[in-house]
């Protein structure tokens, strides 16, 4: 059975790809096989040019429960070097469509993480976040000590991390981890509504903002603002940024091609 699933079923939106996590005993654990096939996946929806908005997701019960602990419990620290698995973590970020991670259940550990990787997280209301590593005697070591910190501040993260506790969709809301919770049995409908909305638009433009708010992590607020202001010129080399602005003065409807 494939650890990765991979559709295409929105008829109306050609346009749009959902890809699932398919290890459902075990919650969506994350082996190493299945984050090598979501990468391998990932780049190829990045290189089809049909494809402008990728949807994540795994079932009800979880989007992914952390990293396998069955593969990891005996390792060693030269096992984790040799094996690679850092390698598939690091590939996610060089994805350049948008990402929407649709979370339903638990998001903890690796789990969390890899819904962090993403571009924005739409959750259900059945959702459930955490970094709970500390139960398990170690810490988080796919990005969740950065990532949930810079989403959430400090304390927050603190709190999570050293306590191993689950916050809810509500919570996570509050606190600025996810951008929108709906109800668990419209969420795929929901994430749906958001990716067409995206797909409609500029793809070039997209693959710019992805590009210059991920430098808002990276780097300092002048040299940020410096290089948004030369992804705003680069559009303005594009077919797109002239039909974007011709069609708004026209008061029709743009018609993209993505170059
Ligand atoms: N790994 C392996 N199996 C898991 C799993 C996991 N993370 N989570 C759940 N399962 C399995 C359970 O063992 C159980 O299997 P069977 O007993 O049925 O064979 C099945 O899924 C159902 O789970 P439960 O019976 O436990 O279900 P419950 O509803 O009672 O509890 C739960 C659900 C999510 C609260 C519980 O399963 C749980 O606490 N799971 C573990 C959560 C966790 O500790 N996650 C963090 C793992 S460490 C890195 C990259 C990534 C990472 C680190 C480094 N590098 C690249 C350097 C990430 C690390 C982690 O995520």
């Amino acid at each position: 059975m494939s650890n990765i699933l991979c559709e295409f079923p929105y008829n109306d939106h050609k346009h749009i790809a959902l890809v699932k996590l398919n290890r459902p005993k075990v919650l969506n654990a994350l082996s190493t096989d299945l984050m090598r096939e979501l990468v391998d996946k990932l780049f190829e929806l990045d290189d089809n040019p049909e494809v402008r908005v990728i949807i994540l997701t795994g079932n009800d019960r979880a989007f992914a429960a952390g990293a396998d602990i069955a593969q990891m419990v005996e390792a060693t620290p030269i096992d984790q070097i040799n094996n690679n698995r850092f390698r598939s973590w690091q590939q996610l970020a060089q994805i350049t469509k948008p990402i929407i991670a649709a979370v339903n259940g638990y998001a903890l550990g690796g789990g969390c993480e890899l819904a962090m990787h993403c571009d924005f997280i739409i959750a259900g209301d059945s959702a459930k976040f955490g970094q709970p590593e500390i139960k398990i005697g170690t810490t988080p070591g796919a990005g969740g000590t950065q990532r949930l910190t810079r989403a959430i501040g400090k304390s927050k993260a603190m709190m999570l991390a050293m306590t191993g506790e689950m916050i809810e969709a509500k919570q996570a809301l509050d606190w600025g981890l996810v951008a929108k919770v709906v109800p668990s049995t419209t969420l795929m409908q929901e994430t749906y509504e958001t990716a067409k909305n995206i797909a409609n638009k500029a793809p070039v433009a997209i693959k710019l903002i992805k590009e210059s708010v991920n430098k808002a992590f990276e780097m300092s607020l002048s040299d940020g603002v410096d290089f948004e202001r030369r992804n705003f010129y680069l559009t303005f080399s594009s077919s797109d940024q002239k039909e974007g602005m011709r069609a708004f003065l026209e008061k029709r409807d743009p018609e993209y091609k993505g170059n």
